[in-house]
Parts: structure tokens; sequence; C-alpha cells
């Protein structure tokens, strides 16, 4: 099975950007290196991680990380998008971390001698402890901290950075993260959600605000998660209740952006739910863009729900990954479409896409003919919007490799390079060499 689309579709060519994403405490292990994050502090909670694992040695990828440099060259990708840690690059006086510094530096140069253009992501969900400890994201001054982070690290990384997006899918670190409890720090309760969402916007505004005056010649942007929201039937009460949802998981992020304003919602949850909005808040959150990223995996059906307003119907008789989430690509073009009708979007890159399988091992080898499958789906429906006028310039596959999935530690594979955790081995995946046969057919 290879990837394939016709020879004139706008993704076949030369100047639409491929790359292979990852983030910092899914692969870098060395905690000592580094200060302790919230994840560090969620994974040593028993119970929080299914396989009871942690990111103490991850992909081991600041000891590997020049021979993966040589991986993603052989994938022929024109970009690599990874996260710098910030536990990893700031003391908690806030000085520089020298050798955190080093390490990202030379990996940057290494990109750049390779001519794959780095895509740096400054906030992958690895909150310093010490500043959980004070309140984390529930905590408005930690939004200040990170302009702080920001600056300092642009400064540093002078002219090596090609792109950089403040936050990665600030949802998951609100809701998942402060609402939900099943992402660090684990907090759960309504009254927390908005608020940590508010302070992350906050956070992303003054980011940009130094990113764009240290750094004015690199794309500068943020990188939102879209779980586009179905209703379950045509009757009104489901065609409400999915209309809230959307309100809450979707527009709740990106609306602020570019209307200064969160959605209407707003005006209906309780006093205790919503967030302390100070002036200038909203001007300083829609900050110009240079790029919008969008990650994309699935979607969600929803019901009318008398006690909480909606309730998501898990996926039933329909093609799923191992995740448990639908496939569902006619969901990619809408969502592209409708975003780009809604709103002036800026560029657009598409910075995660991708599948947790049921990889087998067997020889030497993957044949992951579905994850071939999705990525192939998932490129036509973004084909299509992109015949339909939206502008994206590129495309992230999620992910270069296998790695800790977060609450599912390492029992979920998303890499398109599969992971020997037993001894470090990447062995590229039927799916791999698609993508770079793909790629290089262009
Ligand atoms: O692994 C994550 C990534 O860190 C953020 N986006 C979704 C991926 C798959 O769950």
């Amino acid at each position: 099975m290879k990837l394939n689309l016709a020879p004139n579709s706008a993704l076949k060519s030369k100047d639409f950007t491929y790359g292979v994403a990852t983030a910092s405490f899914q692969i870098e292990g060395n905690l000592e290196g580094r200060l302790p994050c919230i994840w560090d502090t969620f994974c040593g909670t028993p119970g929080k991680i299914k396989d009871g694992s942690n990111g103490e040695i991850a992909c081991d990828h600041i000891r590997l990380w020049e021979q993966d440099i040589d991986l993603i060259e052989s994938l022929g990708v024109d970009a690599y998008r990874f996260s710098v840690s910030w536990p990893r690059l700031i003391n908690q006086d806030g000085s520089l971390n020298d050798k955190g510094l080093d390490f990202y530096l030379a990996l940057l140069d290494r990109l750049n001698q390779k001519n794959i253009k780095p895509f740096v992501t400054l906030y992958h969900w690895d909150l310093p402890q010490y500043l959980e400890d004070i309140g984390g994201w529930l905590n408005r001054d930690t939004a200040y901290r990170f302009q702080d982070y920001a600056d300092i690290v642009s400064r540093k990384f002078g002219d090596r950075v090609f792109s950089y997006a403040t936050l990665n899918e600030p949802f998951c670190s609100a809701y998942l993260g402060y609402e939900a409890g099943i992402h660090a720090p684990g907090k759960i309760g309504k009254q927390f959600g908005k608020k940590a969402a508010h302070h992350l916007l906050l956070a992303h505004g003054l980011g940009m605000q130094a990113l764009q005056q240290n750094s004015p010649n690199s794309k500068n942007g943020i990188v939102l998660n879209f779980t586009p929201a179905y209703p379950e039937t045509g009757k009104e009460e489901d065609v409400v209740a999915c209309e809230w949802a959307n309100q809450n998981f979707n527009d709740w992020y990106i609306k602020p952006l570019f209307d200064k304003s969160y959605p209407p919602i707003i005006e209906e949850i309780s006093e205790e739910e919503r967030p302390q909005i100070k002036d200038g808040d909203m001007e300083i959150i829609a900050q110009p863009l240079d790029f919008l990223g969008v990650n994309f995996y699935t979607r969600a059906v929803y019901r009318a729900d008398k006690e909480n307003r909606f309730k998501e119907i898990p996926p039933q008789n329909v093609p799923v990954t191992e995740m448990g989430w639908e496939i569902y690509p006619q969901a990619f073009t809408n969502l592209l479409t409708s975003l780009n009708h809604r709103y002036a979007l800026p560029e657009i890159y598409i910075t995660e896409n991708g599948s947790a399988m049921n990889d087998a091992f067997i020889d030497g080898e993957v044949n992951d003919v579905d994850r071939i499958e999705y990525l192939q789906a998932h490129l036509e429906a973004l084909d299509q919007a992109i015949a339909q006028g939206v502008n994206v310039k590129g495309y992230f596959a999620w992910s270069l490799m296998d790695n800790f999935e977060w609450a599912e530690g390492y029992l979920k594979r998303f890499g398109i390079v599969y992971v020997d955790y037993l001894n470090q081995q990447r062995i590229i995946k039927l799916s791999g060499k698609s993508y770079r046969d793909f790629i290089s057919n262009r």
C-alpha cells in the first residue's frame, strides 16, 4: 500500500512543507538534566498512567538525538516540529540552564545544517513543578513567567528557528489537566478549567509579544487541537447540545484569538466557572499570528443530556484507532473549510495528524497498512479543503516515532517509526517508508 494523490494536487507541490513531530516530555528522558515538571509528579501518582510508566527514559532522545536527526533526514522531510522543555531551559530563579540551552542549540544547528526547518513549540505541557506549587495555570502570574521564558529563549536561539508555536493544544492543558483531571496536574472541577484556559491564552498573547519582538523573521503562532462536534440526530435538542459542546471544547480556544471574545456560552456558565478577565486581556490574547497550527485526529458525537447539557456518545460500529477514536476524515475537510469561513485566518499548518494502531513488530518489520490508510484518507481530506480555498502550507505526521503517550504510557504507538524500548532501536514502519516515498516523489 502506497500513499498517493492526483498529480495536480496542491499536496504534490515542492513548496508544501512535510514534517514529523514530537514533544520534549514524550521523547527526551534524562530527568537529571532538568527540573521536575508536572508530568513527573503525575506519573509518580499511583493509578494515573495506565502502564505505571514515566518519562525517565522515554526514547532516550537526549542521548540519541544525533542519530534521531539522521533518521529524520532519512525520511526526506522538510521540517521537524519538536518542543523545548521549560524545566530544562530555565532554572527556578529564572536564569538560563546552560546545559539545556547547549542541547537545543546543537539540535537546532544540526537541523539547519541538514536543511530541515525547525518548528519549535515552547510549551507542550511540561510545566515546571515549582510553578504548579504556586498555582500553575490557575495563577495568573504563570502567564508572565511564560513570557519571560519565551523572551529569554527566543533571544538565545537567535535566527535558528523557522517557526515558533507558543503553546500546543491549550484545550488539553486546561480541560484535561485542570477540569477532567486525566492529565497533569490532575485537578478536577468545573471551577478550574476555564480559568486555566484564560491564563494559558494570556500566556500565548504575552509570549507572542516577546517572539515578534525578538524573532520577527520566524513564523510565530499557536497550535490548537480541534475535535469537531456532530449532533447524534437532527433533533433540535441534540443540535443545541452539540453547539454547546463545540463552544466549550473548540471555539473557546480559537475565538478569543481572532474575535477578542469568548463564545456566547460564557454568558450562561456559572459565576464560579467564569475566568477573571482583566481590562486589556483580550487584546493581548488576540495578537496577530503568522500561522495557526491545527491538530486533527477525530470527531465527537453529542446528544442532549438534562444534567450536563451534553453527553458524548462513544463510537459504535464505526472504524476506530487503538485510542478508540473514530476514523472520520470528512470532519477534517469540514473543520478547515468552516474555520476558513468564520475567521480571517493566517497561513495554516497541520501540525499534528496520525493514529495509534495495533502495530505488530515481526521479523524486524512493522507492516502498518492501517496507518497508511489513515494517512491516505486524511491527506485526501486535506487536499479537498485546499481545493476549497483553505490556505494550508504544511503537514506534520504525529509522530516521528513511538513515544510516551501521556496517560496511556507506552501502550499506544503513534510513530511512523517503531521504537523497541528494550534496546532503543528505531525501525521505520511501512507507513514511514510510504511517507518518505510520497514526499520524495512530489
Ligand atoms: O501525543 C499527543 C500529543 O502530545 C498532542 N496531540 C495529540 C497526540 C496524540 O494523543
